[in-house]
């Protein structure tokens, strides 16, 4: 009988370390000397001290309990509302100086480059939760400026659900997942969220703009930023004038359509982010320009509306946007955690010769986001992280708390001080000053009369769609509301709904079956007819390029290696990226015999991670390909999704076998300018034929 040996008297055993230190010789390189945080130089990374080899784990082991200790406290809390993000370094460069209306450097400085952290975000889903929800995505600009740091805390969309800071809590509670069940994630299609917004008109206008196309972007290097608010600038004779601030993307605007979103979820959960990083390591830096609206007190006092509204935006038609700089991010962060996550926002943070205006949605906000931080980061020396310190000098009195990293000297930590020579004094003349306002009224509780109109805007939104935008929207609130089990608040947004437009009322009315179109409730304010804002869309805007975008290229053993490479070069020489699939992640072996190396295999790499498909395949691929379903759905994904498709013989023989009718976007592969010209675009026309639209 075959006794167990005793593993400590066991030298093989013993000597087993499984430390992997032939792994450790292939990453080649000199190492630095692995130790603790307190510096003691470490012998051995993969085994804790034990009793005997196969005894148990002694408490003694400081270096095992460090490490443990160090792991379980590795979380923090997450943002409670915009918690996924994805963030770059870059730098704004002011080209018009707005010297004649604020001293703030940053604005005045032509040529100037001012390095910033920008975080985009979706905001009700969880840190690791999808990037392509219906969501409002978060736009966060952090200036390092000469002056302090100037936070632009803004989303994609100019305005926002309410008016008054006071109900963002029940805002948000509506919006997460429900209390009880715990879902759903990063949706707003659930009863408590359209229950509030039933009951919250002012939210109307922000619910056209959450259920277009803006909510469902193709990428974060193709969507607008707005700070939302009415800002102050003020000159340094003292003079203010009201701005509101916008970037606009260089790629133009473009978005998904929402059966490609719900499916970019499953394919890649981190789409926006992946998409950000590899342009940005591959040098096509993503680029916005900044625009501002500048307007007096008196010609906002002549607006059909109220500036200080948050639910408001101001046309272009009325305002015109005027552009003064461009922000690139051409550097992604080298640690996620040290950075995308400890950033941290506020819109308190200004320089000067900014200054806020009067709306009560900024004013809660200058609150709440230091609070946040406070909570979030643990100490209220979070100004220290390297993400968040100023690149400018910075000094004060205030002293210690938690994770103190600065150790400052001297006896001095107050003033007034007569006692040391360089303790920090404030400056009467670069020193920020609050623009002296008047102020007058009664205290109280209240909204002003001139927030009352909740519906205007929203029909003027709706109203200055495509046709194809608006059938996106009345789908997306047909998908919304069904996804509502409570009956009496589907027919309460419909009823809202009757204010902004009569026909989408109908229109939703007809898509939820409801018997009756439910009676509209009382408006608080005449709706008005303003002008359409053709601003406002984003088919009308979008850009023909092919730059920013990716066409992917469905090949098989046996494809035409020319028509491969001269579709590559076309595409290429139009600015896109070029990305190859293929059933086998190697590649495959072409018509020439060389063998083409695959960026993505095809099981993995459905049509929707492209802008445009190319399918040149042999006839054998062909009809290899045709009973193989994820090459079938490449071809009715990439026609549903309303893309340019270019098909050789073999790749016309796949696309016929998928069931599908041929129109102007299914184009001879041979035929690359109009490949190319087709690519540039989305074939809305085909809409109506792939989907029941409302
Ligand atoms: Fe907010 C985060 C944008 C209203 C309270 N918000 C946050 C972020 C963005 C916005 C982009 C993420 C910043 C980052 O990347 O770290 N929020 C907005 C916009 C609003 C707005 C454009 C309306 C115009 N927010 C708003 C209100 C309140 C908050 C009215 C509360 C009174 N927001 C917060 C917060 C967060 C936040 C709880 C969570 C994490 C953080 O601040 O740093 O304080």
């Amino acid at each position: 009988m075959a006794t167990k040996k005793n593993a400590s008297s066991d030298p093989s055993r013993a000597d087993v370390r499984g430390n992997g230190d032939e792994l450790h010789q292939q990453a080649g390189g000199s190492h630095p000397v692995m130790t603790t945080n307190q510096g003691l130089p470490l012998s051995d990374n993969e085994n804790s001290l034990k009793i005997a080899p196969r005894g148990p784990v002694l408490l003694e082991d400081f270096i095992l309990r460090e490490k443990i200790t160090h792991f379980d406290h590795e979380r923090i809390p997450e943002r409670i509302v915009h918690a996924r993000g994805s963030a770059a370094h870059g730098f704004f460069e002011l080209t018009e100086s707005l010297a004649d209306y604020t001293t703030a450097s940053v604005l005045t400085e032509v040529g100037e480059q001012t390095p910033v952290f920008t975080r985009f975000s979706t905001v009700a889903g969880g840190s690791g939760s999808v990037d392509t929800p219906r969501d409002v995505r978060g736009f966060a600009v952090k200036l390092y400026t000469k002056q302090g740091n100037w936070d632009l805390v803004g989303n994609n969309i100019p305005v926002f659900f309410i008016q008054d800071a006071i109900k963002f809590p029940d805002l948000i509670h509506a919006v997460k997942m429900e209390p009880d069940r715990g879902f759903p994630q990063a949706a707003s299609a659930h009863d408590t969220f359209w229950d509030f917004i039933s009951l919250t008109p002012e939210a109307f206008h922000m619910i056209m703009w959450a259920m277009s196309d803006r909510a469902i972007p193709r990428s974060l290097r193709m969507i607008e930023g707005f700070g939302i608010h009415s800002f102050r600038l003020v000159n340094a004779k003292g003079d203010s004038t009201f701005v509101k601030f916008h970037w606009r993307p260089k790629l133009g605007l473009q978005s998904t359509v929402w059966d490609e979103a719900v499916k970019l979820a499953g394919a890649d959960p981190d789409f926006h982010r992946r998409d950000l990083f590899e342009s940005i390591q591959a040098g096509n830096f993503p680029e916005w320009e900044l625009g501002v609206q500048l307007f007096t007190e008196d010609e906002a006092a002549h607006f059909p509306f109220d500036h200080l509204d948050a639910t408001k935006l101001i046309p272009e038609e009325l305002v015109p946007l005027k552009i003064i700089g461009r922000m690139v991010l051409d550097r992604w962060p080298d640690n996620f955690f040290a950075e995308t996550e400890q950033v941290a926002f506020c819109p308190s943070h200004l320089v000067p010769g900014l200054d806020f205006s009067n709306d009560p949605l900024l004013h809660g906000r200058l609150f709440s986001y230091l609070d946040t931080q406070l909570s979030r980061l643990g100490s209220p020396n979070f100004h220290q992280l390297p993400i968040n310190a100023p690149k400018c000098p910075f000094a004060n009195h205030q002293r210690d708390g938690h994770m103190q990293h600065q150790v400052p000297k001297g006896r001095v930590a107050y003033g007034p001080s007569s006692l040391q020579a360089d303790s920090p004094r404030e400056d009467a003349q670069s020193g920020f000053r609050s623009y002296p306002a008047e102020e007058a009224g009664t205290r109280g509780r209240v909204r002003p009369e001139t927030f009352a109109d909740h519906y205007s805007q929203a029909r003027m939104f709706y109203l200055s769609q495509t046709e194809f935008e608006q059938a996106h929207i009345a789908s997306a609130l047909v998908f919304e509301l069904s996804k509502v089990d409570t009956q009496h608040v589907r027919e309460a947004v419909v009823g809202h709904l009757r204010h902004i437009d009569n026909d989408l009322a109908v229109r939703i009315a007809a898509g939820l079956a409801l018997d009756d179109l439910p009676p509209a409730p009382p408006a608080k304010a005449p709706v008005l007819d303003m002008p359409t804002s053709p601003a406002l869309q984003i088919i009308g805007k979008m850009k023909k390029t092919l730059e920013g975008r990716v066409v992917g290229i469905l090949l098989n053993d046996g494809s035409d290696a020319k028509a491969v490479a001269a579709l590559v070069k076309a595409t290429e020489a139009a600015g896109a990226t070029v990305k190859i699939v293929a059933p086998k992640v190697g590649g495959a072996l072409l018509s020439d015999g060389k063998k083409l190396a695959a960026d993505g295999q095809l099981a993995g790499t459905p049509s929707i991670n492209f802008d445009a498909v190319a399918i040149i395949l042999s006839e054998e691929g062909a009809g290899q390909l045709v009973s193989e379903a994820a090459a079938v759905d490449f071809v009715r994904d990439a026609f549903g999704h309303l893309k340019a498709i270019a098909l050789d013989e073999g790749g016309r023989a796949l696309f016929d076998a998928s069931g599908l009718e041929a129109d102007a976007g299914v184009i001879a592969a041979s035929k690359a300018s109009a490949f190319i010209e087709g690519a540039k675009g989305r074939y809305f026309e085909r809409e109506a034929g792939v989907r029941i639209l409302p």
